[in-house]
């Protein structure tokens, strides 16, 4: 079993109830240990869409890190998410953050996230669940990585509460 983290996106439709639906889809395949508080982020790189609810769970697996994503692709597509522009906006996202300690760099996978030290509304729930997580390429824990993050504490507020798993 090992210990992973995901993060959870949406800026389409019922953002919330999707972000709810997709933590009850996980909980198929795994044990959802942690969730995080759900935040109402606003976009980064492309600017020009509506904001996101963002929130990020601890989960426990026996899966790989391949069939991992595959099995995070899956409920992408059973809720219709398409193929869209990059950043652009999206019904459900599902990104590996991390995977144990391990690090994977394959083309279409990469562990941890590439980008986790520089997204606040990755940084901040991830923050709540797992302070003290060290980055395994950076060797910073995410609490420091947040404070060297510079962002606009307007564009991160809190929204709603998951039930404890
Ligand atoms: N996801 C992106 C690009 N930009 N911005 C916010 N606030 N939240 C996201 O989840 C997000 C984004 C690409 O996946
Ligand atoms: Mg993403
Ligand atoms: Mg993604």
């Amino acid at each position: 079993m090992v210990k992973a983290y995901i993060a959870l996106g949406s800026n389409i439709g019922d953002r919330e109830g999707n972000l709810r639906s997709a933590f009850e889809n996980l909980e198929a395949k795994m044990t959802v240990l942690k969730g995080s508080s759900i935040y109402e982020t606003k976009p980064m790189y492309l600017e020009n869409q509506e904001w996101f609810l963002n929130c990020a769970v601890e989960v426990e697996t026996e899966l790989t890190p391949r069939q991992l994503l595959e099995f995070l692709k899956s409920i992408e597509k059973e809720f219709g998410r398409k193929v869209v522009e990059r950043n652009g906006p999206r019904i459900i996202d599902l990104d590996i953050l991390f995977y144990g300690n391990q690090i994977v760099t394959e083309d279409d996978l990469k562990i941890p996230h590439p980008r986790i030290q520089e997204r606040a509304f990755v940084l901040v729930p991830l923050a709540e669940i797992a302070p003290q997580l060290v980055h395994p390429i950076i060797q910073k824990t995410i609490t420091e990585l947040l404070a060297e993050l510079n962002y606009d504490k307007s564009e991160i507020k809190k929204a709603s509460v998951f039930e404890s798993p």
